[in-house]
């Protein structure tokens, strides 16, 4: 047993203790929310000990720590994984039920922490929990966002953002750290002066406006291991001590402008996945967390040791795309301006520590800041960039003399511009992808000339997602069916859930899996209902696309099809179909109009769709509101067919394809992304591949696009559904609701290639794709050998594998194991 805490009566009255303590109330008369509260209060309790021998073992192994830097952590509600993880689910939901209260019930009470937009927050939350569960020392660093990732309403069809007030109940299982603050400051000028005693140089920072960032930790625990790592969080508050000081000299005005901009800092994440938007107030989140988390880092390295030479051997930063870059510059000013190092020994220092994860090649994502935003909020940061800058470019006018195009690509300042990838290249000593064709086109040709330049940089990690989250924990159905049959040992190694594969073959096997899918889907049908008012057939294919909403991932292919399919059974009534439901969940950006247009395009094809009685409930759509990690795992426990359809080339790996593949459905999809390395595990004849290579998607960009209407005029029944976007078909005759969507296929006024994604030229292919899934589906043994051999084959897509990669590659840390610190 984990522990003796969670045996039932000691649970049971340790909950009730909470209850009347926190509440003054009994079980019975407490609400839900105070039952969530009191139980996870109860768990902390448990974690606690843990974490205080986590830290008691590190500290005595003096060992390597791994600080993984990034703008988001969607980590998805704590308490049901925690559980999961001290392997005390079972014995909790047990005791729990014994009081009549139902853990699943209490679970949903928990608000999700979604300080994420999507695959970059989510995959720093599975690293996390790798980590531990791994026995690696780990810090996550990060924003206690005071509002995380909007809450999706939809309302007539249209998506309405919501703020998402996570905080109002409190958080159970965070801990303030007050004495562990740091003074992070921005702006005002820099004064240099010469030591009289030393001669160096110093540079005081003066006139500027600093904020106080006070660390939120939040436990990380392993499976089964006793390991409790750190998310540390920072939030933001004024300085009070110095606003009082500037009031005593009469200066309201400033105290005041510092309250505001504490408030300010920490107050929302910016909610554009895969899209930079050059805000003054992002990038002073982005120095803010990394000072802060630098300053600490540093503060608790030299509590043990007296050689800030040698704190690379200590210590690793893995920057999570180029949003915590400003780390590289801020590492510096920290060796020299605080610690004394000279810029050799400080580059030293710097360019062995930090390491940068690559997660898009979508132009639209590179941070570019402009220079006169970037030197006047960060002045003394600033200088250390142009100096690295300048001795970068000695060194390519070196190795290329005369070749000033290089110099023109490879500069970390042109055109006004602070290029971070640049930087961030140039300075750490890892550049990693995150699935091999995406790593492959950074070297050949985004960043072909940094390849050239330094390839012993260049490495694939190609992501992973954890089994304990999204198996363990969201299917429990399967989970506990994998386990009789092949033991537990897949929850901490994914290879083993190989051993399936001769199941493939035994029929009573497959039936019973195919009976789980069934249950699930029969549990996402009742959530539908009761969110949606829809009516699901469970028989029916439950085909899903759920991730954000972007033009390159091509959520409007699907739907552009689904109207075919639509056009075909009114013409056809006869035809034969197999029913069909297809769901989608998705959130836009507030402010991407193409990407809004197409939720209420799915909303009003699902109208129309799902109330024409004529067709006999063969086709139903779905719009699942409000997508997020919790109904996530509903989702993919439940999906026949998993959509992974974006244009070849632009979806750098996808995550959401493995949690699909993970819970036994099919991908139908591009070779783009871990598609390819889905396919090679589980083989090319159990997923349904379509459409254009990232090569030849490559050549037709490289010559200027292509004409869709080449294929508009000679495709009627394609035509046809595209002309039903502009004749009012589903928006109750308004001829203008979709004409941006409209134009952004066709029309060359209004976009500079038109069908940027290649959705008229992916078109056939796609629907082609769709029959063979029908034709599968039909044959109940085959189908349901594919979707055991996806489960079979996902091994190599744990989030456990791709930490080892880094651990062994990158991070060179060693394990510690940690003695139980619960009591006797
Ligand atoms: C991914 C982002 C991203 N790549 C900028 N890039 C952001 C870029 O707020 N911003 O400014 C936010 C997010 N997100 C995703 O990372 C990729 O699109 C996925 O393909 C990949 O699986 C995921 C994790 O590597």
């Amino acid at each position: 047993m984990y522990s003796k805490r969670f045996e039932k009566e000691t649970f049971k009255a340790e909950v009730r203790d909470n209850v009347k303590t926190l509440y003054r109330k009994t079980i019975d008369e407490a609400t839900p929310q105070q039952i969530f509260q009191a139980v996870s209060y109860a768990v902390k309790e448990v974690i606690i000990d843990d974490w205080l021998a986590s830290q008691k073992a590190y500290d005595e192994a003096d060992a390597k720590t791994v600080y993984y830097m990034s703008m988001e952590f969607l980590m998805g509600r704590a308490l049901g994984n925690n559980l999961i993880n001290m392997t005390a689910y079972s014995e909790v939901k047990e005791a729990l039920k014994e009081m009549n209260i139902d853990l699943n019930a209490i679970e949903d009470e928990e608000p999700d922490p979604a300080l994420g937009n999507g695959g970059l927050g989510r995959l720093a939350a599975c690293f996390l929990d790798s980590l531990s569960t791994l026995n690696y020392p780990a810090y996550g660093c990060g924003i206690r966002y005071r509002y995380g990732m909007f809450k999706q309403k939809i309302e007539n069809g249209y998506q309405v953002e919501v703020p998402d007030n996570w905080l109002k109940e409190g958080n159970p299982f965070e801990l303030r750290r007050e004495e562990y603050a740091k003074e992070v400051r921005f702006g005002g000028n820099i004064r240099f002066e010469k030591d009289p005693e030393t001669g160096k140089d110093i540079f005081i920072q003066e006139n500027y406006e600093s904020v106080l960032a006070i660390p939120y930790d939040m436990p990380i625990v392993g499976y089964g291991n006793h390991v409790v790592n750190t998310l540390r969080v920072w939030d933001a508050k004024a300085i009070t001590d110095f606003q009082l000081d500037e009031f005593d000299r009469g200066n309201y005005h400033k105290a005041v402008e510092q309250e505001n901009l504490a408030k300010l800092i920490v107050d929302v994440l910016y909610p554009n996945d895969n899209h930079y938007s050059g805000k003054e107030l992002r990038l002073k989140q982005q120095y803010f967390f990394i000072s802060a988390s630098l300053q600490a880092m540093i503060a608790k390295y030299k509590k043990k040791h007296n050689d800030i030479r040698k704190l690379h051997e200590k210590v690793v930063i893995q920057m999570n795309d180029t949003h915590p870059t400003v780390a590289v510059p801020e590492l510096m000013r920290l060796l020299i301006d605080e610690e004394g190092l000279n810029w050799e020994e400080a580059w030293e220092v710097m360019s062995k520590t930090c390491a940068y994860t690559n997660h898009t090649i979508m132009a639209e994502a590179l941070e570019k800041w402009p220079i006169d935003l970037f030197s006047r909020l960060l002045p003394r940061i600033y200088q250390i960039v142009q100096e690295i800058d300048r001795r970068f470019l000695i060194q390519v006018r070196e190795k290329y003399p005369g070749n000033e195009e290089k110099v023109k690509k490879m500069a970390i300042l042109m055109d006004g511009q602070v290029r971070m990838a640049n930087m961030a290249i140039i300075s750490g000593f890892s550049v990693n992808g995150v699935a091999k064709l995406h790593t492959e086109i950074l070297k050949n040709q985004e960043l072909k000339d940094f390849y050239e330049m330094f390839p012993q940089k260049f490495n694939n990690k190609t992501n992973g997602i954890t089994q304990r989250r999204f198996l363990a924990h969201g299917n429990p159905l399967l989970a506990g069916w994998i386990t009789d049959r092949i033991g537990d040992g897949w929850l901490t190694d994914l290879s083993k859930i190989a051993n399936l594969k001769p199941l493939v073959n035994d029929e009573q096997a497959r039936r019973e899996f195919m009976q789980i899918k069934h249950k699930n889907k029969v549990r996402l049908a009742e959530y539908i209902k009761k969110h949606n008012g829809i009516e699901l057939d469970p028989r029916s294919i439950f085909d899903v696309q759920v991730k954000r909403l972007h033009e390159y991932k091509r959520q409007f292919l699907n739907i552009l099809h689904i109207m075919y399919l639509y056009n075909q059974i009114k013409e056809h009534p006869e035809m034969s179909f197999y029913p069909r439901t297809f769901i989608f969940g998705a959130k836009a950006a507030a402010g991407y109009q193409r990407a809004k247009e197409t939720i209420k395009l799915i909303n009003s094809v699902a109208d129309v769709v799902n109330n024409d009685r004529s067709i006999n409930g063969k086709l139903k759509v779905v719009f699942i509101e409000d997508y997020r990690v919790s109904n996530a795992e509903l989702l993919f426990a439940a999906a026949d067919v998993s959509e992974q359809i974006s244009t070849a080339s632009k979806e750098a790996s996808g995550t959401g394809n493995m949690k699909f593949m993970l819970n036994g459905a099919p991908t139908l999809g591009t070779m783009d992304g871990a598609n390819v390395e889905i396919v090679q595990e589980v083989g090319e004849e159990n997923a349904f591949i379509f459409g254009l290579s990232s090569q030849e998607v490559i050549n037709y960009e490289n010559q200027g696009g292509y004409n869709p209407l080449d294929i508009y005029f000679n495709d009627w029944e394609l035509k046809r559904v595209i002309d039903q976007l502009m004749d009012g078909t589903y928006a109750n005759g308004d001829h203008n609701m979709y004409k941006n969507l409209y134009n952004s296929l066709l029309n060359t006024q209004c976009t500079a290639r038109p069908d940027m994604y290649f959705i008229l030229k992916d078109f056939r292919p796609y629907a082609e794709a769709h029959k063979r899934v029908e034709e599968a589906y039909r044959d109940e043994q085959r189908w349901s050998k594919m979707a055991i051999l996806n489960t079979a084959c996902s091994g190599k897509f744990s989030s456990d594998r791709t930490i080892e990669e880094y651990v062994t590659d990158i991070w060179k840390l060693k394990k510690v194991y940690v003695p139980s610190g619960q009591p006797e």
